[in-house]
This record gives C-alpha cells, structure tokens and sequence, in this order.
C-alpha cells in the first residue's frame, strides 16, 4: 500500500454568505460595516484587512474551517462598506483598536483570535500588546511594523529599485521639488479640495500598491486598485495614517512592547520576495517574540493569496481549531 500523502496543498474553503451584516454605530459619526459567517457557536477569529483602508471582500472569509470557526470581518473606518466612506475625520490607530474592542463587546466575545496582514499585522500586534487578555492566539502575514524604515523602503528607495516604470507612473505628478516627502506631497493633493485631481492622485497611489502586492502581475488586483471607490479610500486613509506614522507614541513600538504578547501562540506567516513589507521586519519580530513560529515562504510576494501563502495560513488556522476543540 503507498503511504498517506505528507504534504496536501491546502486551498482556500468554498464561498460562504454571512449569515449577519450590519452596521455598527461607533460614535465621532462612524459606522462600520461588521458581518459574521461560519458556526455561530464556532472559535470566534477577526479577520483585521490591510491598507489602511484597504476595506474586507468575501475571499477572506475562506481561511477558515467555517464549521469550526465563527468569521468575523469588519470595514475599518471610512473604507469598503463603512461610512462615511474614504473619511479621514477621527480616524487613527487608536480608534480602530477602540472599535474592535466596540466590536468584541457587542458581539459578547470573551476572548478571539486575531488574523492578519500587513497593516493588518500592525493592527493586530497593537490591539493584542493592549488587549492581550482578549487575545488567545494571533496569526499574521506580511509584516508591518509601521516603522520609518518601511515607509522609506516603499515609497522612496526600496521598492522603486524593483519597480522602477510604476515608480515613474507614481511620482510624476509631483514636481520634482516636492518629491523628498511623497507621503506629504501626496497628502496635499489627496485631501485637497479639486476632486478631480484627489482622485488622479489617489489612483496613482493605489496603483503604484497594487503593483507590488504578487509576485506575477495580476490584472485583477490592478482593476481593483484603480476602482474610484477603492483608490479614493485606500489612498487617503493610508497616507493620513502614514503622514502622521500610525499615530505611535515612538518608530518601534511594537516591537518595544512585545513582551507584553509573549505568552501568545503566534505564527507568522512572510513572502520572501514581499515587495511592500519585506522580510526584515518579520524577522525582528521573531526576535523579539522568541516562541513565535516564523515560516518564510521561499516563493511567494505580500498577497494573502499565492498558493504558498494560502497553504500556510489555512494549515495555522487548521491547527489553531484542532488544538482548541
Ligand atoms: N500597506 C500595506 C498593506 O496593508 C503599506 C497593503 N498592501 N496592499 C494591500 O494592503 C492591499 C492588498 C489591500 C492592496
């Protein structure tokens, strides 16, 4: 008899409808888009989208075991289903993490694990050093520590080396005198009051992402990112919350205050060749979290989605319920 296969690609789970979507009211006139999918009595798991504001979409929901985990994904202010859209008025790290914790309590959950990447990472690793009580397991990818050092990486030396036509496409609208501060130069035209120009801008920006997110060019994540609706939110929320370095009290917080999640099973999940978050800052993360498990991923760029990609988070997530029921 041949042996049991050791290794089974694992693929995302089938499409699944919500089986709740509602508006949560959470004050300074946010309301933000909130659904849950899955078992109702499942492993309560909150799926926390990048950007920011980058805003959720269906796909994400099928990371996970639907009849073992209860799927909760909710619009960050001012992006995808939350409104008023692409706003960047009260919008800052720390409200976000005050409405997932609005969100907990509503949805009377004692304790949940935490899923995401990139900007969804950072978010993650700031509500658990917070709320560690409330955190029983966190499973991260693509890591952003919201460092200057990444920001310099992705909008000025590092990723403009790999990328230099889209760079050249992102830039040009900006005079040559103001292209030292992109994020502030952009800022400027991204809440200006010409809305035609806002949304050129913001195009640019959400473009000049979106080019980087796989590793092979991908036409679908292009038409996304240059959708009006996405751009213009995507675009001005990331570089409010950029300008302003995510609203962090010091460059490496995060990584400061890790101490305080030491105790949490961790895995994080890192592309090799991820263009926009590259692997240092998993790495210093490990460092820092000594009982994490880092898997890098030998070929695989920032998207959640590349097969190796998927493989891994759907096995953490596997083994995450296995350990738990
Ligand atoms: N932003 C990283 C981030 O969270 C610096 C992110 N990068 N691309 C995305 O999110 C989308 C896939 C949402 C375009």
């Amino acid at each position: 008899m041949p042996n049991a296969p050791t290794h089974i690609r694992r693929h995302l789970y089938s499409t699944i409808e919500p089986y709740s979507a509602e508006h949560l009211d959470v004050g300074d006139g946010h309301e933000v888009y909130l659904e849950q999918s899955g078992n109702k009595d499942g492993i309560p798991v909150i799926f926390i989208h990048g950007g920011p504001g980058g805003g959720t979409s269906p796909l994400q929901r099928r990371f996970f075991d639907p009849e073992k985990y209860r799927i909760i994904l909710f619009d960050q202010r001012g992006c995808g289903r939350s409104r008023p859209h692409a706003s960047v008025d009260h919008n800052t790290t720390w409200h976000l993490i005050d409405d997932m914790e609005r969100i907990r309590q509503y949805l009377s959950i004692d304790t949940w694990v935490l899923f995401g990447g990139s900007w969804g990472s950072t978010l993650a690793l700031l509500y658990a050093e917070q709320h560690s009580d409330r955190t029983s397991a966190i499973v991260l990818r693509g890591i952003f520590l919201m460092m200057q050092n990444e920001l310099n990486w992705f909008y000025d030396h590092g990723t403009s080396a790999i990328f230099p036509e889209a760079y050249e496409r992102f830039i040009e609208i900006i005079p040559e005198g103001e292209r030292g501060d992109i994020i502030k130069a952009y800022c400027e035209r991204l809440m200006g009051d010409d809305p035609d120009a806002q949304l050129e801008a913001a195009k640019r920006w959400s473009v000049w992402e979106g080019n980087a997110v796989t590793l092979v060019p991908d036409d679908m994540q292009l038409r996304q990112s240059a959708a009006p609706d996405f751009a213009l939110a995507f675009a001005r929320i990331e570089a409010h919350y950029f300008l302003n370095n995510g609203f962090l009290e010091q460059d490496d917080q995060i990584l400061a205050n890790a101490h305080k999640i030491k105790h949490i099973p961790i895995t994080i999940i890192q592309g090799r060749y991820d263009a926009i978050c590259p692997p240092r800052s998993a790495w210093e993360l490990k460092k820092a979290l000594p009982r994490a498990t880092l898997k890098m991923i030998p070929v695989a760029g920032h998207s959640a989605f590349e097969a190796d990609i998927v493989h891994e988070l759907v096995t953490a997530m596997d083994k995450l319920a296995t350990q738990k029921s």
